[in-house]
């Protein structure tokens, strides 16, 4: 991988995404590169969480690469865009572990639509946010326009995606586009502090539970999913752990 750093530790994997020099602008192979590590971690045994960030100090993502996407013609922006909700960003958000973007500064354009591809966001306090698409002539292409509607509305999204303006972490937080913020050399510990909540859970009722609440975002009945969910959790083995803990007065050993 020429553009990202994986590392794991305590069944937390951060995966850094490593070009500071472009402030770590998502370029095609960068995307390419996201969406193969996050397969191989789909099943990997040491990673129940996963940290999304950016390299250096400044930004977590300063949008799609300009340089590349600036002579792309209508079948090159479609296609693009197809195979980037296809193979990136959709991944994420049905990811069946829960994916935290840690935003280390400039979250914007693509960058901001990656962060809202994940299941949790936390921003340190320099961080800024926005979709300045429309500012370029374009709009949000790796589903902006959707996941931010969901997230904050559509009168928030609106003035958001049509001013294209960047969003300080105190307006983000009380629009609900982040969850939290804190100093940046808090960051990453406070990512993982929440992963280790998450890690004391069941990650098979997990998986089901973002299966669900994703299903109210899509065209499916998401109060089917939930029903057709919920039974599954009693084949499980860590319904039986879960349930048996909690009678002989222990914590559970999910795995
Ligand atoms: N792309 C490429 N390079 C970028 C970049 C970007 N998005 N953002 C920054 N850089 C590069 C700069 O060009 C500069 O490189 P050098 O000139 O040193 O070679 C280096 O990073 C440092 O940036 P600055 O010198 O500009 O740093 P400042 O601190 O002065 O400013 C800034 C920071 C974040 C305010 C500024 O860099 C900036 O405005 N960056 C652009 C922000 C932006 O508009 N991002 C793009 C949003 S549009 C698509 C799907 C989706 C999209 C596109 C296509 N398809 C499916 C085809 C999404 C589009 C977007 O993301």
């Amino acid at each position: 991988m020429n553009n990202l750093l994986i590392s794991n530790r305590e069944l937390i994997t951060t995966i850094t995404i490593n070009r500071p020099k472009q402030l770590n602008a998502l370029n095609i192979s960068t995307i390419k590169e996201l969406g193969k590590a996050f397969n191989n971690l789909q099943n990997d045994k040491n990673t129940r969480v996963i940290v999304l960030t950016g390299a250096g100090e400044k930004s977590f993502v300063a949008g799609a690469d300009i340089k590349e996407f600036s002579n792309y013609d209508n079948k090159q922006g479609t296609d693009l865009s197809r195979s980037g909700h296809l193979n990136l960003f959709n991944l994420i958000e049905d990811f069946p572990k829960p994916v935290i973007a840690a935003i280390n500064g400039y979250a914007l354009g693509g960058g901001l639509e990656l962060a809202l591809s994940a299941h949790i966001r936390v921003a340190s306090k320099n961080s800024k946010l926005g979709l300045p698409e429309v500012s370029l002539g374009v709009i949000p292409g790796y589903g902006g326009t959707q996941r931010l509607t969901n997230l904050v509305g559509k009168g928030r999204a609106m003035e958001y995606i049509l001013t294209a303006k960047m969003i300080g972490v105190e307006d983000a937080k009380h629009s609900g586009l982040i969850n939290e913020y804190c100093e940046l050399e808090d960051l990453l510990p406070t990512c993982e502090n929440i992963a280790r909540k998450i890690i004391k859970n069941s990650p098979r009722a997990i998986s089901k539970a973002i299966k669900c609440i994703n299903a109210s975002l899509k065209n499916e009945s998401g109060f089917e999913t939930e029903i057709e969910e919920f039974g599954k959790c009693f084949q499980t083995d860590d319904f039986v752990e879960g349930t048996t803990a909690f009678l002989e007065k222990r914590k559970p050993k999910y795995n």
